[in-house]
């Protein structure tokens, strides 16, 4: 595995690459242009110059995530041919620039979902939280709202106010697309991309949804192992392959993420660690990545990739905000850092006991 941190680029992340830099054993970062809008075509001037600012502090640019899907192209609207053809050419720099993977989500409106984002725990740190209960009492227009205000200021992947802004749009976009719709949109999507990805040899790596069960009555297709074969069967091409996002799937505690792993055979491409606190159904804290502290067993998952050869671009996913850090909410430097060390100590144990 190459073990990275995701870092949204200057004028963006108030983490340097300097600073990755001296995470130890951290090789790469996984990023993107954050500025862009889903739709919007990636130059290759702008591909270059993040990649060399990458390679400039001596880290490799290991991926991209995300390259966002226009809302077109998930609900089959007439002209979503225009947008995958634009999505194409964005892939085809990307290759071009030497990019081999591409993370990205086909969730309908709203990306990952929380209800905090600086919940206080008993020792002081602060985390991201997900509570059911209050998302059921909350009108999805007063969700945009609600993330903004705890974001530190920060702009958000996912929460672009200039697409949340037509909300009313979206949703009606949304009406008549159920989980088949979507299933199929996406089957059609990636069936266009692949010779592109083929032809660069690009992994798309899908991310699963967040949490694991519909929200707000939107349609999810990505939530376990079931759905997560079913997409693999769709498209067989290799390069249709998955993020293995243990915070996302782990939402749901009747996935067995080490099953999981097992299951799939090869097409992960890219994997995101995190451990979550599970406290009543539907109701979880992302917690320290540390297994004791969640409820999950981080050191189960990271023997499963090992397992399986497992030789992809791995990544800290969320960390708390620690040590009076003032950080993006789940991307502050502290917490991620701890975590990359303690996934690099649990793979190198996995490693000299195997
Ligand atoms: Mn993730």
């Amino acid at each position: 595995m190459v073990m990275t941190m995701r870092w949204f680029g200057p004028g963006f992340d108030p983490v340097t690459l300097e600073q990755i830099r001296q995470v130890p054993g951290v090789t790469g970062v996984i990023s993107t242009l954050y500025n862009k809008q889903p739709g919007e075509e990636w130059k290759s001037e702008e591909i270059t110059a993040l990649k060399n600012a990458v390679e400039k502090a001596d880290l490799q640019l290991s991926g991209i995530e995300s390259v966002n899907i226009h809302d077109a192209i998930k609900t089959a609207s007439p002209d979503r041919d225009r947008y995958i053809a634009t999505y194409i050419t964005t892939l085809e720099r990307l290759g071009q620039a030497g990019i081999h993977l591409v993370c990205y989500n086909f969730m309908p409106v709203f990306d990952w979902t929380r209800t905090e984002l600086a919940k206080v725990r008993p020792d002081g740190s602060t985390t991201m939280a997900y509570d059911q209960s209050i998302i059921d009492t909350i009108d999805p227009d007063n969700m945009q709202a609600l993330i903004e205000r705890q974001s530190n200021g920060f702009m958000l992947a996912g929460w672009e106010p200039e697409r949340l802004a037509k909300l009313g749009e979206l949703f009606a976009l949304y009406r008549d697309v159920d989980e088949k719709k979507l299933f199929e949109n996406l089957c059609y999507f990636l069936n266009c991309i692949m010779p592109v990805c083929d032809t660069y040899d690009i992994n798309m790596a899908i991310h699963p949804d967040d949490p694991a069960w519909p929200v707000f009555g939107l349609p999810r297709i990505v939530t376990g192992k079931k759905d997560l074969l079913h997409l693999m069967e769709g498209v067989k091409n290799p390069h249709n392959g998955v993020t293995l996002c243990t915070g996302s799937l782990g939402t749901n505690p009747k996935n067995d993420i080490p099953d999981i792993i097992g299951s799939l055979n090869g097409r992960i491409h890219f994997a995101h660690i995190r451990n979550l606190l599970h406290t009543a159904p539907g109701k979880f804290e992302e917690s320290a990545h540390l297994s004791s502290d969640g409820s999950m067993d981080i050191f189960a998952i990271v023997k499963a990739l090992h397992d399986i050869g497992f030789e992809g671009p791995i990544r800290p996913d969320h960390g708390r905000n620690i040590w009076g850090e003032k950080g993006m909410p789940g991307y502050g430097l502290y917490d991620r850092a701890l975590g990359a060390a303690y996934l690099n100590g649990l793979w190198e144990a996995v490693e000299k006991n195997s």
